[in-house]
């Protein structure tokens, strides 16, 4: 069954519920203002559920209703992951055996962005979910720069360092900070390495689109939820056993 709809009480009664906030003080008219939107919205009924003041100007609403759209699991378009789960020990060995020398990752937060918690979730040894940072590898060597770098010193130090790759975390997305900042940092190593020479680029935070890694100039996207075995077994992949498939091809 590739047809879906939303469950709410019953099996496919398209019960959805909504979360926003309206910039008007809390008032019976401010609860009819979020049932008209979400009416707007496709949902039909809509009611009200939750509506909380938030401050003097602001009021945050809950809808619950039904809509009558579907949705058609066949066409759903997601990045799935095409490289193999390794675990540390298999990452030390094909980093050890394939490149014959350390994997350098270079990592920071950009611009004004000081959220460090989930590059340090990925780098730092203490890791998450359950697993260790890539501090951990000992076949990875981690420059962790920390927040608000700015763009010419996240190459400079890629350079100093010769970055197989270097790992940047954009979680603020006011204004799209998150998206012009890759696009501003992907555009400077464009301009600072040759083509064959650049270090693998990779961006994460929690609301990037995983499908944007060629519009935004960079190798791979990772989204919320990302956990550091899965940046390792990533970067073993793309550097160490891509290369080794490259160059036997050229041999
Ligand atoms: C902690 C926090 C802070 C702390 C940050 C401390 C620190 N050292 O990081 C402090 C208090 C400093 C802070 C400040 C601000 N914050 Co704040 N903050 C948060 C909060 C509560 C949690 C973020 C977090 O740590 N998540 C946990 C980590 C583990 O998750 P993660 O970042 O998603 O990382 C995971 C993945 O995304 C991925 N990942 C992330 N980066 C990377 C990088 C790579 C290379 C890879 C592979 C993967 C990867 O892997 C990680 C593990 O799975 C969020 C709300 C929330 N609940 O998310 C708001 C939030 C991010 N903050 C927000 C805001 C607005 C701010 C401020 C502007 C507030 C203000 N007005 O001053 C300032 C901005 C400061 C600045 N200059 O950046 C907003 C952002 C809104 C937006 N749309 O942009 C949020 C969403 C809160 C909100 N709902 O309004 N904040």
């Amino acid at each position: 069954m590739t047809i879906l709809r939303p469950y709410g009480d019953t099996t496919g009664d398209g019960m959805v519920q909504v979360s926003f906030t309206l910039p008007m003080p809390h008032s019976k008219t401010a609860e009819g203002a979020a049932a008209q939107l979400a009416g707007k919205m496709g949902i039909d009924p809509a009611m009200v559920v939750h509506a909380k003041p938030m401050g003097p100007d602001f009021t945050f609403f809950v809808v619950y209703g039904r809509v009558n759209h579907l949705v058609d699991t066949s066409k759903v378009q997601v990045v799935e992951r095409d490289y193999p789960l390794l675990t540390p020990k298999e990452v030390n060995l094909a980093v050890k055996r394939g490149l014959r020398r350390k994997l350098v990752v270079v990592g920071a937060c950009i611009g004004s962005d000081a959220h460090t918690v989930g590059i340090d979730a990925i780098l730092n040894i203490k890791g998450f979910a359950g697993e260790k940072g890539l501090e951990y590898y000992g076949e990875v060597k981690v420059v962790n720069l920390g927040a608000q770098v700015a763009v010419p010193q996240l190459v400079a130090r890629a350079q100093e360092e010769g970055a197989d790759a270097v790992l940047v975390s954009q979680v603020v997305t006011q204004r799209d900070a998150h998206l012009l900042n890759t696009k501003e940092m992907s555009a400077a190593f464009r301009e600072a390495y040759p083509a064959d020479k650049r270090p693998l680029l990779i961006v994460g935070g929690p609301r990037f689109d995983e499908s944007m890694a060629a519009e935004l100039g960079v190798d791979r996207v990772f989204a919320r939820g990302t956990t550091p075995g899965e940046v390792a077994s990533y970067l073993t992949d793309a550097i160490v056993t891509r290369r080794a498939a490259r160059a036997g091809a050229g041999a």
